[in-house]
């Protein structure tokens, strides 16, 4: 729809200009460029701002706490390439959204944490306004570029800047304040029309040169022992049969990080997840595909990736992650789809596969490896242990590969991570780069939002407790969702006892805690479940309803361990006894 179809019905004093308003020049800006969704909550200044863009057609999402609206952007941003929004009111609404925005940008998802701001002129003054804060100043270093628009003339470009900053290059969070007044200022509607800015080609396709892609060639064909590793940057590009390609067409093993899991299924033949200690280990060639060499991959180096040399291809639109942990051996600066495909075209028809003794070798340990854990996913214990639990969970997700996967928690993330096999690309959505909690509920919704699909959300109980008060949202909107909350009275475990006074530990919770009648206070499905059997049908019921349900999936307390798979990196004192 076009702004003049919007502007508003109002005379100037001369009784002739047709006019219009910030109000609607945002709105229209938003739609011009796709932007049909935003989460946000409420408030001065931006109460009436949402009311307008619900009336004209935009959905708005209205959360009980803005970083659960910021991180349903942020996710909504990956999964679509387009930036999420959040709108957010100033000072305190601000802060709350910006955990988001940062978390945006550590994760490289395009996202727009939009603000209403107090009057300028007090703030800068520090006189002491409604929610006085300079917010432009406090989000620059959070996120990848940070404006304020404080002309209704300029809102076309500022909305237009800021999507492009978002989604070109490396994706990331963009900042735009946007004060009270600019709301209400009035301008002449043709003029205001003119001012919109419809973003073309927001995120150009950028090509690799021709010498870096011989020379990772090169490498790759050197290479005895190679492996690609998939992140979620990959996941992102949705280069998918590209990649898929590729990986098939090189014949090497292939590692996704957790959401680059289902690019290829976990179950595809080259995938090396069950085998991931060997591969790191045991490889002489890394290919890096959107994924970075940080704390998740111990930085390139270290005993996890054995004493053998390496050499590392790295495939990445960001030059400066080059070299950032190690020497990259041949770098591949451009975006995945355009580097893809031009390691297609120079490979040609034939590519000799790797030795065969290696992807054997792979193949044995992950064949071994799921032999192990097989019969532990199959156990019927009460109270139910995670890989029983997840065992039930792991056979649903088979069923249903086209549900989305959302998960948090330290032990029922390491292990569901492990345990549940994903399908088809971008279908599993966690704590990404910060391993933060918080993410669950914001992704949940967001996840139902912007792809239709049912929800699985496999939550720790500490994990849920961060974003749980949106099971209202969930119930108000009426969102396929179903949240499976493994209770096991705590963080890492519900066993830590405080020798010294009545206070708990600090890590156990209530004992025996009911998360499901928390879920029936707003409507939704609530369910006890205390034995694989019984999760299974309450999560089967769910997912075939689609009706609001969260299931309280009772774990033996004493099951977990301290930080799940992470135990290692807790600091530790020299005078701690043994
Ligand atoms: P993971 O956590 O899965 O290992 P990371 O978040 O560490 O993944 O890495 C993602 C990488 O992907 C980032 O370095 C980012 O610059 C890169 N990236 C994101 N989108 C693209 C794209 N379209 N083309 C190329 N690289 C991309
Ligand atoms: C924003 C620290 C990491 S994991 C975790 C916390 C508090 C909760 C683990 O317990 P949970 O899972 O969810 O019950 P389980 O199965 O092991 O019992 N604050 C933020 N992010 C992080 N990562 C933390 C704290 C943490
Ligand atoms: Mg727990």
């Amino acid at each position: 729809m076009s702004a003049t179809a919007q502007s508003i019905d109002t005379k100037s004093a001369a009784g002739e200009q047709e006019l219009t308003d910030g109000f609607h020049l945002i709105i229209d800006a938003l739609k011009l460029n796709g932007i049909n969704t935003l989460y946000a909550v409420p408030g001065i200044p931006i109460t009436d701002f949402l009311r307008m863009s619900q009336a004209e057609g935009l959905r708005v999402l209205s959360f009980r706490h803005e970083q659960n609206a910021g991180y349903a952007a942020s996710i909504a941003g990956y999964l679509t390439k387009q930036p999420g929004v959040c709108i957010t009111v100033s000072a305190p609404g601000f802060l709350n959204g910006l955990t988001a925005l940062a978390h945006a940008t550590t994760n490289c998802f395009p996202m727009i944490l939009i603000s209403g701001s107090s009057e300028r002129e007090v703030v800068d003054l520090q006189q002491g306004d409604y929610e006085e804060m300079d917010q432009l100043a406090i989000a620059k270093p959070l996120c990848k570029a940070a404006y304020r628009i404080l002309h209704a003339a300029d809102i076309g470009i500022g909305i237009a800047r800021a999507i492009r900053a978002a989604v070109s290059g490396r994706p990331g969070g963009v900042y735009l304040d946007l004060p009270a007044k600019l709301f209400g200022q009035v301008m002449n509607a043709a003029a205001g029309a003119k001012s919109l800015v419809k973003v073309i080609d927001p995120a150009p396709a950028q090509f690799p040169s021709k010498d870096s892609v011989k020379r990772a060639l090169d490498v790759l064909k050197s290479a005895k022992r190679p492996l690609i590793i998939l992140g979620k940057g990959a996941a992102y590009a949705q280069a998918d049969e590209a990649i898929k390609t590729f990986v098939e067409k090189s014949g090497v093993p292939f590692l996704p990080m957790s959401m680059a899991k289902g690019l290829l299924p976990d179950t595809h033949p080259q995938c090396a997840g069950a085998a991931r200690s060997t591969v790191l280990k045991d490889s002489d060639v890394v290919v890096m595909i959107g994924a970075r060499l940080n704390w998740l991959l111990s930085h390139g180096k270290g005993k996890n990736w054995g004493d053998a040399p390496k050499k590392f291809i790295q495939i990445d639109i960001e030059p400066k992650e080059m070299d950032s942990n190690v020497e990259i051996a041949a770098p591949v600066v451009g975006d995945i789809g355009s580097c893809v495909s031009a390691l297609l075209a120079e490979m040609g028809g034939s590519w000799p596969a790797p030795p065969a003794e290696w992807p054997k070798a792979v193949a044995a340990k992950r064949e071994e490896n799921v032999a192990k854990m097989a019969p532990r996913l199959m156990n019927n214990n009460v109270p139910m242990d995670y890989h029983g639990a997840l065992g039930v969970l792991r056979t649903i997700v088979k069923e249903r590969p086209d549900a989305m996967l959302v998960n948090e928690g330290a032990n029922t993330l390491d292990l569901a991570r492990g345990i549940i096999d994903v399908y088809q690309p971008r279908k599993r959505i966690d704590v990404g780069t910060w391993g933060i909690m918080g993410i669950g509920m914001g992704y949940a919704i967001a996840a139902a939002v912007e792809t239709g699909k049912p929800v699985l959300a496999v939550e720790g109980d500490s994990a849920f407790g961060f974003s749980g008060m949106e099971i209202e949202t969930i119930c108000r909107y009426k969102l396929p969702v179903c949240i499976v909350i493994f209770n096991n009275d705590g963080i890492y475990r519900g066993t830590d006892v405080n020798a010294v006074s009545s206070d708990p530990a600090t890590t156990v919770f209530v004992k025996g805690a009911r998360y499901d009648k928390m879920m029936e206070a707003f409507g939704g499905v609530g369910v006890n479940a205390t034995s694989p059997d019984e999760l299974r049908r309450a999560v089967n019921a769910a997912m075939d309803s689609g009706k609001p349900t969260l299931i309280n999936a009772v774990i033996d307390p004493a099951a977990g361990s301290e930080s799940g798979r992470i135990g290692n990196l807790n600091p530790q004192s020299a005078l701690k006894k043994k």
